[in-house]
This record gives structure tokens, C-alpha cells and sequence, in this order.
């Protein structure tokens, strides 16, 4: 009999760790879970979009949209172009945000925090921090830019990377990526400020 009683003693207890354990468990799962979660809405949270609208400049018919999108570290360019003339045109960022001049020339070269030459982005030999390069229109004149790069960051601290107060231009011209220091790219035909 008492052998009995010891048995269910030692099951009972038995039983009150496992349910402990499996609570403990419990928590810790849930725990986790909040955690993860809490994470996740601080990156959506990081997600800055900012857009703009081009305006045509040296009498040209060149609008549209630009749109940079900053998320986990990585800065996204979208531009969505009319009015083009059918073919290869170069899209900078240049140093001001300053559009009002008719030329579009109030903003400056081109963006260049690093001292660097100008060149193709990624050249081995040097580009600048506004050099995105060529894109081609179609026969409507419209086109599409995309761009990416964790090189730019849209408002932080660092002037080597932050692209607001900089301005968006679209050229007539092709980027020759050689022509110092602006790529030999013509007039300036749209433009538009960063300006957060
Ligand atoms: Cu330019």
C-alpha cells in the first residue's frame, strides 16, 4: 500500500513539473513570437518614401514622377518619364535642389560628396554619388528608371549618402561616362528638387 502511495506521489510531482515545464515553454514561445513581431513593425516603420514631380526645363515636354524609396539600408529610385524624344537619355543627381532656372542649371554639377571623377556607377576608376547613368525612352517618349543602391539614404546624418537637398536631371544627351566632369550629357530637360 504505501509502495502504491509513493508511486502516485512521485507521479503527482511528476506531473506538476512537466505542466511547469510545458508553461515555461509556453512563455518562451510567446516570447519569441512578440519579439519577432516587434521587429518586424520597426522595419515597416523604417520605410521612408519620398516623391516629386519633374518639370520640363530648356523648352522641353519632359515631365513625370520620381520616387525614392529608403528600406532596410537600401535606397530605391523610380522614375516614370513622358514627353521624352524616342532614345538614350542620362539621368544625374546633381547638387542642389534648386529647379528654377529655365536651363536647369541653378542646381549645379552633378552631386559629387566623395570628390570622385565622374564616371559609369561602380566604375573601378571613380563615379559620383549622382551618376546613375543612361535609360532609353520609347517611341511615345515614355520610360521607366529604376534604380537601386545602399550608397544613397534618404535624411541620416551621413553627407556622403543623404540625397535630400540634391535635384533629379534628365538630359536631352547620352552620358558618356568619360567627359569630365559632367558625362557630356546636353541641355538639361527635367527637373526636380529632393527636398524632404
Ligand atoms: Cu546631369
Amino acid at each position: 500500500m504505501k509502495t502504491i502511495q509513493l508511486t502516485a506521489m512521485a507521479l503527482l510531482i511528476a506531473a506538476s513539473y512537466n505542466c511547469k515545464e510545458v508553461k515555461k515553454e509556453a512563455q518562451e514561445a510567446t516570447d519569441e513570437v512578440e519579439a519577432a513581431a516587434k521587429e518586424m513593425t520597426a522595419e515597416i516603420d523604417e520605410v521612408e518614401t519620398i516623391k516629386f514631380k519633374m518639370e520640363p526645363k530648356s523648352d522641353s515636354n519632359v515631365t513625370g514622377d520620381v520616387t525614392f524609396t529608403e528600406e532596410g539600408g537600401k535606397v530605391m529610385m523610380t522614375a516614370i518619364l513622358t514627353g521624352l524624344t524616342e532614345g538614350e537619355h542620362a539621368i544625374h543627381i546633381h547638387d542642389k535642389a534648386d529647379c528654377s532656372s529655365a536651363d536647369g542649371k541653378s542646381t549645379g554639377g552633378h552631386w559629387n560628396p566623395t570628390n570622385t571623377p565622374h564616371g559609369k556607377w561602380g566604375a573601378a576608376e571613380g563615379y559620383h554619388k549622382g551618376d546613375i547613368g543612361n535609360f532609353t525612352a520609347d517611341a511615345d517618349g515614355n520610360a521607366t528608371v529604376e534604380f537601386a543602391t545602399e550608397e544613397w539614404c534618404i535624411g541620416c546624418d551621413d553627407d556622403t549618402k543623404n540625397i535630400v537637398g540634391k535635384g533629379v536631371i534628365v538630359h536631352q544627351g547620352v552620358d558618356d561616362f568619360t567627359s569630365q566632369p559632367s558625362g557630356a550629357a546636353g541641355a538639361r530637360v527635367s527637373c526636380t528638387g529632393i527636398i524632404q
